[in-house]
């Protein structure tokens, strides 16, 4: 099909949507000019498996990546790069998320607990000219100093420094990110500490834990650049039994010193779901951070899924009225497949459903389930999965001059050869 008719095609298509949304009481353009303001952040690290470029030894912490899928990002330069190809794929204005192991030292190698802003500066003014927000990690692993599996809630009190002195540097570039962008960097502290097997001592490493985290929160930064974010996990690789961080842990951190929490859709028990975490805890705290992803049995980061569980999360923040609280992340890896589409699918599906949810007739819906009319609450839920919510989607790609559905996946192959596909 020419350019021409696909694009007639995408217009009459929607002309229908938008009378079929009609019918409900919901105004498509409406939806869309509120899909346009919500960023998504790119999590860098899909781009080269979690590699960084410092090349330093240790383990991942548990964090698996798997696949050997040609074509990874070997620099930053490449890493950029192939982020660009992402986000011009992806309708809308974005944020990337990058990790401390992604630092560039210009040949001086600068030890990890010794990072300052400059060793960032050629990512934040590659953000900076293409209208980028950055998000920012302290890394707690791949390296040495994290070999015995303990960080922040380590015995050795030169490891738990070396840590807490990074994760402070860390708030300071973020800090530097937000003065630079002008829009605040998240920084989220997620470490691996944690117990193969069944501890003796639950206790101990989580009050170190805490006093860890206050010494690396000491500092007030100004919330207008740099939003503070702690990450629980219920259990990891390698910390089946005991994960220092847990949810109760990070929640009541996050509770009682007003910052963020993380949720982490693959941290949990597999019939346990963020989306209904974000109703109670925002009670109680600012805001939240998501990191958006997809476990599978014992592996938490495969690409997202336009699944029940990603409706359901777009569904709780904006039924909550809750978009100007939530930051939404990405964190999955696959190496099996090209690194490119896994970001562009994985945020489009989260830009898809988000619309869905904007596509709902809210207040219809609350009036039925308050009147405990709950027959017609599960046949009108069940009628929206119906509506031809994908021509509204192809019409916002339009919008924003980006391919609709399939048409994406010929963008990725044209770059594969023209780029992936040389390297080593
Ligand atoms: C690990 C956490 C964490 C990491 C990234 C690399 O279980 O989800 O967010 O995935 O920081
Ligand atoms: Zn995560």
């Amino acid at each position: 099909m020419s350019p021409q008719a696909s694009e007639k095609l995408v217009n009459s298509s929607y002309a229908l949507a938008k009378e079929r949304y009609a019918q409900y009481g919901v105004d498509t353009d409406q939806a869309l000019a509120a899909l346009a303001k919500i960023s998504i952040s790119l999590h860098c690290w899909q781009g080269d498996d979690v590699g960084g470029f410092e090349h330093s030894e240790g383990s991942l912490g548990g964090v698996l990546p798997t696949g050997n899928y040609p074509g990874k990002a070997r620099t930053a330069d490449e890493l950029r790069q192939d982020l660009s190809a992402a986000i011009n794929l992806i309708p809308g204005t974005h944020r990337v998320n990058l990790h401390s192991i992604y630092a560039e030292y210009e040949g001086k190698v600068v030890a990890r607990n010794e990072q300052r802003p400059e060793n960032f500066a050629r990512w934040a003014e590659w953000a900076k000219a293409n209208s980028l927000g950055l998000d920012f990690n302290p890394s707690f692993f791949s390296h040495p100093m994290a070999s015995s599996g303990f960080t922040l809630s380590s015995y050795d009190p030169a490891v738990r420094n070396f840590w807490i002195q990074h994760a402070i540097n860390c708030r300071k570039i973020g800090e530097y990110f937000g003065q630079q962008l002008g829009t605040p960097c998240v920084t989220n502290i997620w470490i691996p500490d944690g117990f193969k097997d069944v501890p003796v001592d639950r206790a101990t490493p989580r009050q170190l834990l805490k006093d860890s985290l206050d010494q690396i929160m000491a500092e007030e930064i100004d919330p207008k650049h740099n939003l503070d974010a702690v990450e629980p996990k219920l259990f990891g690789i390698g910390s089946e039994s005991y994960v220092v961080g847990s949810h109760e842990f990070y929640m009541g951190y996050a509770v009682a010193n007003q910052i963020l929490l993380c949720l982490d859709a693959g941290h949990y028990h597999p019939t346990e779901t963020i989306a209904d975490k974000l109703s109670s805890i925002l009670n109680f705290i600012p805001e939240v951070l998501l990191h958006v992803s997809r476990g599978v049995r014992w592996d938490s980061d495969h690409v997202v899924l336009l699944n029940d569980d990603l409706a359901a999360i777009a569904q709780e923040v904006v039924r909550g009225g809750f978009l100007g609280r939530v930051h939404i992340g990405l964190d999955y890896f696959d190496a099996t497949i090209n690194r490119v589409a896994a970001w562009t699918i994985g945020a489009r599906n989260m830009q898809r459903a988000l619309l869905n949810a904007l596509l709902e007739p809210l207040d219809e819906m609350r009036q039925i389930e308050k009147d405990a009319d709950f027959t017609a609450r599960i046949a009108l839920l069940e009628d929206l999965k119906g509506l031809p919510s994908a021509a509204v989607w192809d019409y916002f790609c339009l919008q924003h001059e980006v391919p609709g559905s399939m048409a994406i996946i010929s963008d990725i192959r044209a770059y594969e050869k023209a780029e992936l596909s040389k390297r080593g």
